[in-house]
């Protein structure tokens, strides 16, 4: 289960991945230790998730299938949805500025949840553990 509270252990590749994104040196620098928190809420295919960094504190809201948006901390727009495929949850997002495509995953192994993502060829991962 994806349900609990979330707190950011580690990252891999992630300095690349924001680059490929195209943030900014400074705005990286200071994601790097975002101290991200994420609290998941899964009811059937019904999904509350509260975030929370060093920029802000949102609840996001949405059902697995069904289309939704949501903005990064730079303000940069998605519109997409995510499935569950086995024990992996799927998300594929499209940027509204460019129509590129960026893929997350969540799986839960052992007491981590790591999180992927791949944008334009490059991939990033960002290890969670319970807290
Ligand atoms: C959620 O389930 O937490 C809400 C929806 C998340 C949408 C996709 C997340 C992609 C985040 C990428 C961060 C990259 C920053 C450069």
């Amino acid at each position: 289960t994806f349900n609990g509270t979330w707190k950011i252990d580690r990252s891999e590749n992630y300095e690349k991945f924001m680059e490929q994104m195209g943030i900014n040196l400074v705005k990286r620098k200071l994601a790097a230790h975002d101290n991200l928190k994420i609290t998941i809420e899964q009811n059937g295919d019904k999904f509350h998730v509260k975030e929370s960094s060093n920029f802000r504190t949102l609840d996001i809201d949405f059902n697995l299938g069904v289309t939704f948006e949501y903005s990064l901390a730079d303000g940069t727009e998605l519109s997409g949805s995510w499935a569950i495929e086995g024990d992996t949850m799927k998300g594929v997002f499209t940027r509204k500025d460019n129509g590129k495509q960026l893929i997350t995953t969540r799986i839960v192994q052992g007491d981590e949840l790591i999180q992927s993502y791949n944008y334009e060829g490059v991939d990033a991962k960002r290890i969670f553990k319970r807290g």
